[in-house]
């Protein structure tokens, strides 16, 4: 089924015209990353955004193709992305407001990695002001859809409209996206963790007791022997938990104590854990569920540990929680 008849049948009419252009920029996101050094286009961009990071130039590019798309559509109230310091406006009686990391784990475009976008829907209540950030400070439990384009040996999208998640895969022969996969669902339990062993020495004293005990192995207190990986782009590790199973975790660490976490809540967290919780998996911060967070501002960090359900809870019992 191609994705324009799934829209059809599964969202209303705005919804789909807008989806639709959320692929169109994301397929062409896909075009230039395939064509990378043909292009031109890989390397720094010699800008840093908001974060403080060194913007790649397809950070740049892949930005400015979602926000000139959705804000062309009519459809939109405005954007708001991690390459942007403020939201901004679309058509004043745009019925959706779009939030997006135009492309996630960019570090690794350098060196052929995956990479992937994240989109966030959120509704636009009447009269509010798509260039106003109080208009995005909505919980994630209000997204109306989510989900990521992962640019990987194939170009995939993943999606929910609040039933369930669907896979997409990108046919470059019509140029569209069919459905591959139905209502995923991901494992309960897992032998697999995904972690930045690095910053071992910043985590809080839970953090390292779980992850000492991973190590452990079958003679520790978990009783199983783990395996690890760590790929520096969240999309990848989420694809991977969705399709087999396994526990991410960028946890808080005291690096830089004014900056609790690594991962944005709007653009990150919420939409990950929208598609994790409509496929039976849980996404925390471990304290609390991300989508239970009432956000103060569009850039704002949160704490994340998500994955196979018994896999989180396991890692609360070690917050206390
Ligand atoms: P680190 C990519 O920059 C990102 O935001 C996530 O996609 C990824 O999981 C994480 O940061 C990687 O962080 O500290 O390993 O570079």
């Amino acid at each position: 089924m191609l994705l324009s008849t799934y829209l059809k049948q599964n969202a209303d009419a705005d919804l789909a015209y807008l989806l639709d252009n959320v692929m169109v920029a994301c397929k062409d996101i896909a075009f230039r990353l395939n064509q990378g050094a043909l292009a031109g286009i890989l390397g720094a961009a010699g800008t840093e955004n908001v974060q403080g990071e060194d913007q790649k130039a397809l950070d740049v590019i892949s930005n400015d193709l979602l926000k000139d798309t959705l804000l062309s559509s009519g459809v939109v109230r405005g954007i708001a992305s991690e390459e942007e310091d403020l939201p901004v406006a679309g058509s004043a009686d745009g019925k959706f407001l779009v939030l997006f990391d135009p492309l996630d784990g960019s570090s690794n475009i350098d060196v052929n990695l995956s990479v992937g976008t994240i989109f966030s829907i959120l509704p636009a209540a009447d009269g509010a002001d798509g260039g106003a950030e109080a208009t995005y400070l909505q919980s994630g439990r209000n997204q109306l859809a989510a989900g990521y384009v992962l640019y990987g040996p194939s170009t995939l999208l993943v999606m929910t409209l609040g039933k369930g998640v669907d896979i997409f895969t990108l046919d470059t022969k019509i140029g569209e996206f069919v459905l591959t996969k139905e209502q995923v669902k991901v494992p309960e339990t897992t032998k697999e963790f995904a972690i930045n062993m690095s910053v071992q020495r910043f985590w809080e004293a839970p953090m390292q007791q779980y992850i000492a005990d991973c190590i452990a192995g079958e003679t520790g207190p978990l009783g199983k022997r783990y395996n690890m990986r760590w790929v520096a782009s969240m999309v990848a590790e989420v694809h991977r938990i969705l399709t087999r199973g396994g526990i991410f975790m960028y946890p808080y660490d005291n690096r830089e104590p004014g900056k609790p976490g690594k991962l944005r809540l709007m653009y990150e967290g919420n939409p990950m854990s929208f598609l994790l919780e409509q496929a039976g998996a849980m996404s925390t911060t471990p304290y609390e569920n991300i989508m239970d967070i009432n956000p103060e501002k569009i850039h704002q960090r949160c704490g994340v540990v998500l994955g196979s359900k018994e896999e989180v809870k396991t890692v609360q019992s070690y917050y206390k929680i």
